[in-house]
């Protein structure tokens, strides 16, 4: 499945009239409040975020899965629909691999494939959340926090194997998700098992590369449901500075029980220059895995705001962050809901970016809260759209990527190449 520049550019010639007319008359509207607004387009095009190889095909619940024709049915094709979205988008430049869901077997060509289409492999997953076929000593009472030595010792050899593919890839970063915790009180000794996952976590650590960073993520509950080891960001974040310099926190959105203040937490690793990545999805309950910004978008924004404050005064040098989409697509095709999760990330990075911070900064100081609401809701209530398909344009990308997707039928051709029965890998 390959798209073609000549469709692109026929495409965009279908919009171009009207994208023009919306596009001159925000940037006017934004010129006359002094944003540079070849600037702003630049920074939104360089805002690449990961697509992870799990993503690509249809998602389940615990109660079943209901499959979507023409997935991707090895790790060359989950790249292909990388390079799918990457060309109507050119949002999706980088890839981030879940191991052992998809461990590659050749991996120059591997490589290549990537090179090709313009993705880079960010962050590689490791997974001692499941049993996999032969494996010696099970996950079952959890990994890296387990009693028992030898179990542990198993996970740690699984992480460095991670590593090891992630550096003939050409990665810089591993993720560490664990499942580990408890369902029934008593179950751990709570200390022991953070003792444990601690110690382990350190021996990861010390075996990364120099250029390497470790994401630790973390989540209050599920599939555990009494305790988590890694509950929340501050037992991410003791974890990260016990084991060292290369140790981040990374927050994945769904991971927060209901209405905790996401933007603060954001603030305060940031400030701690330990806020290493980032998964996006949404939730209205708890870890639902929808769509980014199909829920929430106001405080997609307010974190968006505290990410481009901190990346712009970076006062802690906090690293550049490792941005992946962490969605579950379990009614929509999944192309068009990744395609629809990179517009509203962008769109929330947009409207962060023409927040008048001089006048929220004297709105702050004078303890003017209706002021400073006044300056957020006007860059929020900003219809921001014509600067994300200008970005696009100007790199190559279509207007209007849900539109020029189902224009192109391009499910119904990945159907007609790959069959309507093929099972993507992952959750
Ligand atoms: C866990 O809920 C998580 O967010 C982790 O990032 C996993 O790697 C991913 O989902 C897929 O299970
Ligand atoms: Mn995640």
């Amino acid at each position: 499945m390959k798209i073609l520049g000549a469709q692109i550019a026929s495409f965009n010639e279908q919009e171009a009239l009207n994208h023009q007319k919306q596009f001159s008359y925000l940037r006017d509207q934004l010129g006359s409040k002094g944003v540079n607004v070849d600037r702003l387009i630049r920074k939104i095009a360089n805002l690449q975020i990961a697509i992870p190889s799990w993503a690509l095909g249809a998602g389940g619940t615990r109660f079943g899965r209901f499959s979507y024709a023409g997935e991707p049915g090895n790790l060359e094709q989950k790249l292909e629909d990388i390079g799918t979205l990457h060309a109507l988008t050119r949002a999706a430049g980088a890839v981030s691999l879940h191991i052992p869901w998809d461990i590659p077997e050749d991996y120059s060509a591997l490589r290549q494939q990537a090179a090709e289409l313009g993705i880079v492999f960010d962050a590689v997953n490791s997974n001692t959340f499941q049993d996999q076929k032969d494996q010696e000593h099970s996950y079952k009472f959890g990994s890296l926090c387990h009693t028992s030595k030898a179990v542990r010792e198993q996970a740690i050899a699984h992480n460095k194997e991670v590593i090891d593919i992630g550096e003939r890839l050409g990665s810089k970063s591993i993720t560490v998700w664990l499942a580990d915790g408890a369902s029934f009180p008593g179950q751990h000794n709570l200390r022991g098992a953070l003792v444990n996952t601690l110690n382990s976590l350190r021996e990861i650590h010390d075996y990364l590369p120099d250029d390497w960073r470790m994401f630790i993520e973390y989540k209050p509950y599920e599939p555990n449901f009494y305790s988590t080891v890694i509950q929340d960001w501050g037992t991410s974040y003791l974890l990260a500075n016990e084991c060292g310099d290369k140790a981040y926190t990374l927050v994945d959105l769904g991971h927060h029980l209901p209405n905790t203040n996401i933007e603060q937490i954001v603030a305060t690793l940031m400030m701690q220059g330990k806020l290493g990545g980032f998964h996006f999805n949404d939730s209205k309950y708890g870890d639902d895995d929808l769509t980014v910004g199909s829920i929430k978008p106001y405080q997609l924004f307010l974190i968006f705001h505290e990410l481009v404050y901190g990346m712009e005064q970076n006062i802690a040098d906090n690293p550049p962050l490792a941005w992946m989409i962490d969605a579950s697509h379990n009614v929509k095709d999944p192309l068009e809901d990744l395609i629809q999760s990179l517009e509203a990330i962008r769109l929330a990075y947009a409207q962060a970016l023409i927040i008048d911070q001089t006048s929220l900064l004297a709105a702050q100081d004078q303890n003017d809260p209706v002021l400073a609401q006044e300056v957020l809701q006007e860059a929020f209530r900003t219809d921001v759209r014509p600067l994300l398909q200008e970005a696009r344009l100007r790199s190559g990308g279509v207007l209007q990527p849900i539109a020029a997707y189902r224009q192109f039928q391009i499910r119904k051709q990945l159907i007609s190449e790959r069959g309507k029965t093929t099972v993507a890998t992952g959750l």
